[in-house]
């Protein structure tokens, strides 16, 4: 019996991890342990030796036990004290870099555009950028010899051979936005237009798509005036300093009369300063609302009469933001954008990253 409990306690302390523990529990105590069997020939004994023998097993087969669960919480707790030494963090490197996301500046300027006209009345509509060629030019007295109708200017989209109804175009300005909202609510409107157009052009100062905002108001008695008071309180808004405008006489087939807008500006030492000195920069397109064209979008001429203007986003983002080329809103790198102070690039991160 002792020499049992010494070689039991001895392979106990030396065991190396739980399955070794776990092993020599079944080997000791186990149901076909060794003790388990000492205990099997209590019965073969006499009562005296029984007597003698059975407290002493059991007093083993516990000493045993509580040596294998002291053992467990031995080799646990070591494991932890391991583990605590060997996985640790420093709980001051600085975080993995990562890249930033940010709102692409056009849809910056569209937001503002939309916020300032959204304060005079003016509400956002949208529309396919693909159209068919009744709202993109017959429904604004575009006519069909118009060169901006030829292949050479326009997106044309591709018919089947067999199908001869008129191609879509990829949509020029977006004009048919209002058509569309003309024919859809009627009189009196007030909108604006912002969206992707479309135009096969790609030079210095062009690309084939742009993005445009166009506005609208018609009303029983709108008239020029208005047309000006608007843009100068846009411009102004836009600028963030009174803004003055210079109309200049000009046509469009879907505005009479029409006249292209100026806004006050100024070169210093190379920089364009928009709202001071005595220069101008030719900035937007606008009239009136040419009859035929509230007619093509079943509005009646003899009772309503309104403005539309339209004008490019990316241009004045540029004249905003002091950016010198187009080309520029299509790299797909934009943190050079910061430079001109976009908002919406500078957005704080925890050790100064991008
Ligand atoms: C330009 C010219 C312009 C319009 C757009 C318009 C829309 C309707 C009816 C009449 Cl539904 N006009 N839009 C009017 C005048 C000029 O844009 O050169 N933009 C940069």
């Amino acid at each position: 019996m002792d020499d049992l409990k010494s070689k039991y306690l001895s392979l106990v302390a030396d065991a190396a991890d739980e399955a070794a523990i776990e092993d020599l529990r079944v080997q000791a105590v186990g149901k076909k342990g060794e003790i388990s069997l000492k205990m099997r020939e209590l019965g073969k004994m006499s009562p005296e030796e029984r007597q003698v023998a059975g407290p002493a097993l059991n007093a083993l087969k516990d000493e045993i036990n509580s040596a294998l669960a002291a053992k467990k919480v031995a080799l646990a707790d070591a494991a932890l004290d391991e583990r605590l030494r060997s996985e640790w963090l420093d709980v001051t490197l600085p975080s993995r870099d990562r890249r930033v996301g940010s709102i692409h500046p056009i849809s910056q300027v569209t937001e503002e555009v939309s916020a300032i006209f959204a304060d005079m009345g003016f509400s956002v509509a949208e529309g396919p950028q693909i159209e068919s060629d009744w709202y993109n030019f017959d429904a604004l007295n575009i006519p069909g010899h118009h060169p901006a109708r030829a292949e050479m200017d326009t997106f044309y989209t591709h018919r089947g051979a067999d199908d001869d109804r008129p191609p879509h175009v990829l949509r020029t300005h977006t004009s048919p936005v209002q058509i569309r909202s003309m024919e859809a609510n009627g009189a009196p409107i007030r909108i604006i237009c912002p969206g992707r157009v479309y135009r096969a052009d790609y030079d210095q100062t062009h690309t084939p798509m742009f993005n445009q905002v166009e506005g609208l108001a018609i009303d029983k008695d709108i008239s020029m005036a208005n047309l000006k008071w608007v843009l100068e309180e846009f411009f102004s808004a836009y600028f963030g300093a009174r803004v003055k405008t210079r109309f200049r006489a000009s046509h469009f087939p879907f505005t009479e009369p029409s006249a292209e807008v100026d806004i006050q500006c100024s070169w210093v030492d190379g920089q364009l300063k928009v709202g001071e000195g005595d220069g101008w920069l030719e900035v937007l397109g606008s009239g009136m609302v040419h009859p035929k064209v509230l007619q093509a979008a079943k509005i009646d001429p003899d009772l309503w009469q309104g403005f539309a203007f339209g004008v490019g986003i990316d241009r004045i983002a540029m004249l905003k933001y002091g950016i010198p080329d187009l080309r520029a809103f299509f790299d797909s790198d934009l943190r050079w954008l910061r430079h001109y102070g976009f908002s919406a690039l500078k957005v704080p991160t925890l050790h100064g990253g991008l």
